[in-house]
This record gives C-alpha cells, structure tokens and sequence, in this order.
C-alpha cells in the first residue's frame, strides 16, 4: 500500500519533506490540505493539526510520522542516491537545522507578517532575521557550495525553503544586498530538478 502524505504546497516544512521524499525516490500518494478546514482523517492522525503528516500503512497498522524532519530521514534512510545524510559532522548538520527551526523561523515569522508585531518595523524586523541567521549562513555559504561542504546534505534542503519565503518578502532587496554566499546557493536550489518536481501543479 502506497503512503499517504498530507501537504500543502507553499509551506516549507512539506516542502522540505517533499524534495526528501522525491530525492529517495519512493513513491507516496499526496493529499493537498486546506490549512482552514484540515481532513478529519489528518486530524485524527496527527492531532496536533500541521502539515506535513505521512501516513505509512503497515502490517501492525499505520505509522504516523508528522515532523518534517522525521518524514525527511524516514525517505532517505530507504534510499539516498546523493547522500544527504552522510556528513562527517552529523552533529553540526543536526546544529544548522535546529538554528533555522527555533531560532530563525520565529524571526522570518515576524518579518513576513510585520503587520501583526508593529513593536518594530518591517525593517527591523528584517534586520533581526539578517543578524540572527542569515548573515550567518552566508558566511557559511561563501566559503563552502553547500552548508557542510562541496556536496549537499539533509541541512541545505531543510533550511533552503525558509530562506525562499524571507526572499520572498521583498525579493528586490534580497538582490541588492551583499549576501553572495545565499544568493548563489538559493539559486541553485531554485534552479533544481528536486525543487521544480515538488512545486509542479
Ligand atoms: N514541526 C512541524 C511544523 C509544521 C508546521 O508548522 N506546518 C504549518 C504549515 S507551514 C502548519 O501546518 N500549520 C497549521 C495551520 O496553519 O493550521 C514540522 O516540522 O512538520
């Protein structure tokens, strides 16, 4: 039986699980959810009501994976032709992520919906996200192709559709500014056969 995966095209986290799922190459069915009236079936699944949630049906009954990440490493641990998971630094790629999910997110949060925290201005809103990560990741970035090296990993694909949406905020910025390490690494996984393969309507 095929898994089920609930998604919903735009947000990064299905994104992510998605390009880790079409990279393994294994098959799922997916669902499109509607954010503001979710399927029973996905709520009674996964109560806590996000997407992305994949359903595997087994033998002993349906396992129900519903974090990004653990959709992400359950695909590539059954076949990862580029090893996205084999880093010498697991521990440093394991950093990376854990700095865009807990510390960016609420920061690119803030500078996309500037509107509902007026406490500073879209601006400086911009600003935090910047110093708090991304000027980071683009030091990174121009020293090394990829986050952990010359090579891509599970750290560039679960972070890459968080920095499309804070470039998505003012893209005209986001080409002018001095952040060359993240521009090019944005684009390359923009340009991606894996990228346009999970965005295909
Ligand atoms: N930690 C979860 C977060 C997933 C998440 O927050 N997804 C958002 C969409 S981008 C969601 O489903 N929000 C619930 C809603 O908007 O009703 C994961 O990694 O899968």
């Amino acid at each position: 039986m095929t898994p089920l995966l609930y998604s919903f095209r735009r947000c990064p986290y299905a994104i992510r699980a998605r390009m880790a799922i079409w990279q393994s190459g294994v098959v799922v069915q997916i669902q499109e959810v509607a954010l503001r009236s979710k399927p029973a079936e996905l709520l009674v699944a996964s109560p806590k009501g996000t997407v992305p949630v994949l359903i595997v049906p087994s033998a002993q009954g349906d396992v129900v994976i519903d974090q990004s990440l653990d959709i992400m490493r359950w695909a590539l641990q059954q076949n990862d032709p580029q090893a996205w998971l084999a880093v010498d630094d697991s521990a440093q790629m394991s950093d990376w992520i854990i700095r865009n999910d807990r510390d960016f997110k609420p920061l690119l949060d803030r500078y996309k919906y500037a509107d509902r925290h007026p406490e500073l201005t879209p601006l400086a809103h911009r600003t935090a996200a910047v110093n708090g990560f991304v000027a980071e990741l683009d030091a990174r970035l121009r020293g090394k192709l990829f986050l952990l090296g010359d090579k891509a990993c599970l750290a560039d694909v679960a972070i890459f559709p968080f920095i499309r949406q804070f470039v998505g905020v003012d893209r005209d910025w986001f080409d002018a500014a001095v952040l060359p390490g993240v521009q090019r690494w944005l684009r390359y996984w923009l340009e991606s056969s894996v990228f346009a393969a999970v965005m295909a309507r």
